[in-house]
């Protein structure tokens, strides 16, 4: 018997049943401060019981009270938002069958890693970067946008004594662990990648795998060195310098997601993406392998039978509710009050009776705690599913090894479906045979998984040609102090205040100590500010598990606008800083 850890992380660590981190590549034996906590975090905080409008009720009756919400708002008007707070195939992804099938709203999935995908696929046409193996072979590694000491502590293992080199907007832990650093201004990476390329199309190796490097020199032209060191703040010497790492070390690239949520931050991972690409390097970046171990995500979720009725960027969520364009919001896997930008807005309209709030959730989180109706659901210690890695290529067979609490995704879709009277082919399919069925293209099937437990996906990979097209017409980043985010290595995205506790609404800079305000979207948030000396003049950073402080929330300072390639919103954006 195994488990999978199943929150938002590159790792996807894989546990014995008496939960101690198996001794199999890659997760080696070790896990993080939250893997080696989760057993005693499982008692805490939970949703014991279903509540409405405040009192504690029996499942039947939450049943019966969301369902009766859901019949008598139309369809158009009712938006799901769940997104990876369990990466599970039965806990995140089918039960959107329901959704899908009576017709209602959904978001785009666009919070997080979007952006990256669709501007990776034009010039690849996959996302598919190196595996866990593949790391291992590189000598050395560029770290481009990613605090990897934090948020993917067995991918920066394998790499961590290798030669390093760190692009980020301040001096990130992994910057201070690596060789060679490169600080620039916030959302400058598409002018800097351009120097990097500029330099290196002066010298094309027979190796490359560009498709038409006369037209990617031609765009090239386009940008003067002065643009470049102005927009980016590094002279032309050290973006020399990086380009002439890149010829003679050949690292892995790994692209960060927080590229993705920067100024046409897709710009920026296009770019990055064709520098190996010119040079030739065989698995060259790293970005997110989800999209490419051949799961049928859409099959899961009942889209090809069934459409929703309308697509709501995750970026305007909040916009739409304060313009009455959704009254039922219904989440599961995910809490939207914490992590998505202007979620004051959902706030007000649950307070003033706009909104109707239904909450899936194992824990008490920021959502749970203000929602008219909270269902408990059990923690991936409690329930089989089957589970995936958007690094590694081990598909994981997951089994419980402690009592269930509350209802799971799959039945609730189900119980709700029933209270409603909802009959839909894609509701009448066993879990387990879509399962299959939308695993067919990764070589594995639910019953190898139930008798090995752990499958590795057979990950067939050859780029031959890599096209320069399309090129993206730069931007230059607006100018301002900017608020940018990143992982604690004691949380993932909002989880594990219960063990680890909450910093309330630290904001961390070159120079000053105090209280203060930021301001964005016409409102301001009190917040503490905390002097660093790693952070430069005009960068301002946060945590991105310290969004809220009671009923303040920084999300209500972010600007939220979508980028270009998969509306993915800025979150590391431009903010106006007062300090008292
Ligand atoms: N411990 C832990 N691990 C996690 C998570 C967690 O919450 N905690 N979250 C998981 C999730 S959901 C995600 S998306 C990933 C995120 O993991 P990463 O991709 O590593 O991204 P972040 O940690 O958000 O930020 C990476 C770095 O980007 C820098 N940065 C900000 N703006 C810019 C910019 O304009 N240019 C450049 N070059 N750098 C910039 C930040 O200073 C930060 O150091 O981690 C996953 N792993
Ligand atoms: N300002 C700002 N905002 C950000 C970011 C940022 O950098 N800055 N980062 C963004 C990023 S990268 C991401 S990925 C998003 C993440 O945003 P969220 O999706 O909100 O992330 P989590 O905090 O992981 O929330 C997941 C929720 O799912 C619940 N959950 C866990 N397991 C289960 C389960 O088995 N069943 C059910 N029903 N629920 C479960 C957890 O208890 C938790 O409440 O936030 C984004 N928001
Ligand atoms: S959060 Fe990441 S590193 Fe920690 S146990 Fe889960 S998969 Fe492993
Ligand atoms: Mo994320």
């Amino acid at each position: 018997m195994v488990v999978a850890c199943t929150r938002d992380c590159y790792d996807t660590c894989i546990f014995s049943e008496d939960y101690r981190p198996l001794n199999l590549f890659p997760v080696n034996g070790f896990t993080c401060s939250r893997g080696r906590t989760d057993l005693k975090r499982n008692e805490i905080n939970r949703v014991m019981y279903p509540i409405v409008e405040g009192k504690e009720v029996d499942i039947k009756e939450a049943i019966r009270k969301t369902a009766e919400i859901i019949k008598g708002t139309p369809k158009d008007l009712i938006l799901h938002v769940d997104y990876d707070g369990n990466q599970g195939l039965l806990t995140w992804y089918f039960p959107s069958r329901l959704w899908n099938a009576l017709g209602s709203l959904s978001t785009d999935y666009s919070i997080c890693s979007a952006e990256g995908h669709e501007a990776i696929k034009l010039h690849y046409g996959s996302s598919l970067g190196a595996l866990p193996e593949d790391f291992e072979k590189f000598g050395s590694v560029v770290f481009w946008g990613s605090e990897a000491v934090f948020s993917f502590i067995h991918g920066w293992t394998l790499l961590k004594d290798k030669y390093k080199v760190t692009i980020d907007v301040r001096l990130s832990e992994t910057a201070k662990r690596s060789e060679k650093k490169y600080i620039i201004k916030p959302s400058s990476d598409s002018y800097l990648a351009v120097g990097v390329l500029k330099h290196l199309i002066k010298g094309i190796p027979p190796q490359s795998l560009l498709d038409d490097p006369v037209k990617l020199r031609n765009y090239l032209d386009s940008y003067s060195w002065s643009e470049i060191e102005e927009v980016t703040g590094l002279s032309r010497a050290s973006i020399e310098e990086l380009a002439e790492i890149y010829v003679e070390r050949r690292p892995l690239t790994v692209i960060g997601f927080a590229l993705g949520r920067t100024y046409h931050g897709g710009h920026a991972i296009s770019l990055i993406s064709l520098i190996p690409a010119l040079l030739g390097i065989p698995n060259g970046f790293y970005y997110s392998n989800s999209q490419g171990l051949g799961i049928d995500f859409n099959y899961l979720r009942g889209l090809h039978l069934a459409r929703p009725s309308g697509i709501v960027p995750m970026a305007k969520v909040g916009d739409y509710i304060e313009e009455g364009k959704v009254k039922v919001l219904f989440v599961w896997n995910s809490n939207p009050l914490h992590s998505l930008p202007k979620s004051h807005k959902i706030l007000k309209a649950v307070r003033d009776g706009e909104l109707k709030l239904i909450v899936h959730d194992p824990f008490n989180s920021e959502t749970a705690k203000v929602a008219n109706i909270v269902i408990p659901a059990p923690t991936f210690l409690e329930k089989y599913d089957v589970v995936y890695s958007y690094w590694h290529n081990l598909i994981v067979f997951n089994e419980p090894i402690r009592p269930k609490i509350g209802v799971d995704e799959v039945t609730l879709m189900r119980l709700l479906a029933k209270e409603m009277n909802l009959s839909h082919p894609l509701l009448e399919e066993d879990e387990w045979g879509a399962l299959d069925h939308a695993l067919r293209g990764t070589g594995v099937t639910v019953q190898k998984l139930k008798e090995e437990k752990i499958v590795k996906v057979n990950v067939k990979k050859e780029i031959k040609r890599v096209k320069v097209d399309p090129l993206p017409e730069l931007k230059r980043p607006p100018e301002g102090d900017y608020l940018v985010f990143s992982s604690h290595p004691n949380h993932t995205n909002s989880q594990f205040k219960e063990i680890y506790g909450s910093q309330g609404l630290k904001v961390y800079n070159c120079c000053y100590d105090g209280a203060g305000l930021l301001e964005g979207n016409g409102i301001k948030v009190r917040v503490k500010f905390v002097k660093n000396e790693s952070i430069p003049k005009g960068v301002f950073f946060a945590y991105k598990s310290d969004l809220v402080d009671g009923e303040a929330l920084l999300n209500t300072v972010v600007s939220g606008e979508m980028n270009d390639y998969a509306q993915t919103p800025v979150l590391n954006g431009v903010i106006r800083v007062i300090m008292k």
